[in-house]
């Protein structure tokens, strides 16, 4: 059953641990850091489409005051902020709303730059419960590179109004990765959320990335003969069969950074770069 955090604002602020929730035990577990998480031993990415909530779920776990709204792309650039969570500590990082990794735009250039090759340790996605049909496409691309991922099924407050009930069950068990039901405008849910990130963050054998398999062997090989090469030239860069499989189509952004090389500026892991909470 979800369990409901304080909203922020309401009760301890950035630092204080939230020892006096007695309606969340696991809450008294977490501590908002604000824009600074001093030692941190993992970085936890928030993805979703425009407008699903990201920046909510990261100003209650953060205590930071990013801008949410009720329309598409007010997050433009990452922001970034720290909580603990059980004596340790959390850098996370919220995104610009994206449909796809194949994006379009600057803002989803920011998203699908960190996703792919921020090396995040956790990837939660945040999903619209009213829309998942929408939403899914992008779970599904997150989870062919990585089996970190939690799902955040948000909304459900407003799903529930519309008479929208989600099989979180069975949807946890089609992704192999935890799915956990919020409502994170009124704190739901992000007790359970902070346990399955924990859960995700500290997994010895996380479950493996899903592979979608070409069955034309040609089409195989040039792939991997591809990604080989990408690999040689970048070393340190993370998932190069996907950047392998954008030169086959012919992403002129990929190709670009390719060409002059700035892919492999990519790879360095997330920064350090102060958060940019907006007031
Ligand atoms: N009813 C309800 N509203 C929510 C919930 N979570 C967030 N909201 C509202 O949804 C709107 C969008 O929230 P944001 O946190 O700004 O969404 P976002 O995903 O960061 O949006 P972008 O940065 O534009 O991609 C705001 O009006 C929030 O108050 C929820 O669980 N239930
Ligand atoms: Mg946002």
């Amino acid at each position: 059953m979800a369990t409901p955090l304080p909203t922020p604002g309401v009760g301890p602020g950035a630092g204080e641990a939230c020892a006096s929730c007695a309606l969340a035990p696991d809450a008294a577990r977490l501590a908002r850091l604000g824009l600074d998480p001093g030692r941190y031993s993992y970085v936890v990415a928030l993805a979703g489409n425009p407008n699903t909530g990201k920046s909510t779920v990261f100003n209650a776990l953060t205590g930071l005051r990013q801008h949410v709204g009720n329309w598409a792309g007010k997050t433009v650039a990452r922001a970034e902020g720290g909580f603990s969570y059980g004596g340790v500590g959390y850098r996370i990082v919220d995104l610009p709303g994206t449909y796809s990794l194949l994006s379009t735009s600057a803002d989803e250039d920011v998203a699908r730059d960190v996703l792919l090759f921020g090396r995040p340790d956790v990837t939660v996605v945040v999903v619209d419960a009213t829309r998942l049909e929408r939403n899914l496409p992008l779970v599904l691309q997150v989870r062919q590179i990585t089996g970190r991922v939690v799902v955040a099924l948000n909304l459900v407050d407003e799903a529930r109004r519309h008479g929208i009930t989600v099989d979180v069950r069975h949807l946890t068990r089609e992704l192999g990765v935890p799915v956990v039901a919020t409502a994170a405008r009124r704190g739901e849910g992000l007790s359970d959320l902070l346990a399955a990130i924990e859960q995700v963050a500290t997994a010895d054998d996380p479950p493996a990335p899903l592979r979608l398999t070409h069955h034309d062997p040609e089409l195989e090989r040039a792939v991997s003969a591809l990604a080989q090469q990408v690999a040689a030239r970048f070393p340190s860069l993370p998932n190069t069969r996907w950047v392998a499989l954008r030169l086959l189509e012919g992403d002129p952004g990929i190709e670009a950074a390719v060409r002059d090389g700035t892919l492999g500026d990519l790879a360095a892991p997330t920064t350090d770069t102060a958060a940019e909470a907006a007031g």
